[in-house]
């Protein structure tokens, strides 16, 4: 608890000192070098403080460190603190809110913080009881699982290092409590890993000219599907089957859920594109509503980036698979997204906007 605590202060005493430090160099300076071409960036921006439109130097480059640092900075929070609010909701989701979470106040929530009148949900839903072939066994004593390593194609690995086992052998969620105990509706007992592709383009208009929204900046819009199980945007991620390398599960949900019933030279064109685009977003756990204190969701969520708009400018989307939707969205920071995808975004706007443009 302390730890978290000072990790927590941590975080905002970094944010004081990059901010006081941005605003002190911008008033010390106030240097404009619309001249100078060497630290110019490749298009023309307004500086995010004063909102002239010629260049003030010290303040792009103390910006641009902010955002670059910032983005950092929530990589790291990500993969070791991500939020664990979804998965404490009231009633477990796919339940029609019959199930409901033991209460699991914030302060509770790390499993070293006492907390006697526990008393967890026991749930596992029916299907994952009937042990599809996605599932593990309910029995553990006869399963013998590979815990913290692969397992027959299967992997049992966390991105968040070695997770604990229960007094019983179950593995223990590495965040903390959230009120049910069991696998829910989850296949595997510890971490069920997944893959979301995040696809990108920047908005144009028909005659292929970039879009600027309201504050002069370019607008990036990102495929994301309508969930079918809880009628919620989300990015088109899936489970990574066993055996079945990451990238290959980020192509082969996005032409699945995105992209169904396309053409043979679709499909080329969007393996193409997956294999020489891509960049890491994130990796780490996710707080999914389906989460519980023995089985959880990880994603490694990777952008893949249709920089001058060639790769889908003639490609139509059709949602398949578990999705009812599918659409190019505009991405802005209050977007409310399934699980953690939100959190994703604003990594991603990072990346593509604050620290290019601000
Ligand atoms: C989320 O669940 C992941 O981020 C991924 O998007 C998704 C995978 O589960 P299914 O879509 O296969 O149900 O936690």
């Amino acid at each position: 608890m302390k730890y978290k605590l000072l990790k927590r202060k941590f975080h905002s005493d970094l944010w004081i000192a990059i901010f006081a430090v941005t605003f002190g160099l911008h008033a010390v300076q106030n240097i404009h070098h619309s001249d100078s071409s060497f630290y110019r960036p490749k298009s023309p921006s307004k500086c995010v403080y004063c909102y002239k439109e010629d260049y003030i130097l010290m303040c792009h480059i103390v910006a641009q460190a902010t955002a670059r640092t910032a983005t950092a900075v929530r990589m790291l929070a990500n993969t070791s603190g991500m939020s664990h609010a979804k998965c404490r909701s009231e009633f477990y989701a796919r339940t029609n809110n019959t199930v409901r979470r033991f209460p699991v106040p914030l302060g509770k929530v790390n499993w070293e913080v006492p907390y006697p009148e526990y008393k967890p949900t026991h749930y596992t839903s029916e299907h994952v009881l009937k042990s599809p072939p996605w599932a593990d066994k309910e029995d553990l004593a006869s399963a013998g699982y590979n815990w913290n390593d692969m397992d027959n194609g299967v992997n049992r690995r966390s991105y968040l290092g070695q997770y604990k086992l229960d007094d019983e052998g179950h593995p223990l969620n590495p965040i903390g409590r959230t009120g049910v105990q069991g696998r829910g509706c989850l296949g595997r007992w510890g971490p069920n890993h997944a893959a979301d592709p995040i696809v990108t383009k920047w908005k144009r208009d028909s005659q292929g000219h970039q879009v600027l929204g309201p504050d002069d900046l370019p607008i990036l819009q990102c495929v994301l599907i309508l969930r079918g199980d809880c009628n919620e945007w989300a990015l088109p991620g899936g489970m990574v089957d066993p055996g079945e390398n990451v990238s290959k599960t980020l192509q082969r949900e996005f032409l699945e859920e995105a992209m169904d019933s396309c053409s043979e030279e679709e499909i080329s064109k969007i393996k193409h594109f997956f294999e020489s685009e891509g960049a890491e977003i994130y990796k780490g756990y996710v707080d999914d509503p389906r989460n519980t204190d023995n089985s959880w969701m990880e994603t490694y969520a990777m952008n893949f980036h249709d920089h001058d708009g060639s790769v889908f400018e003639k490609i139509q989307l059709q949602f398949g698979d578990d999705a009812v939707g599918v659409k190019w969205k505009d991405l802005t920071k209050d977007l409310k997204l399934y699980a953690s995808h939100s959190e994703f975004i604003d990594i991603l706007l990072d990346l593509h906007i604050n620290s290019k443009y601000l």
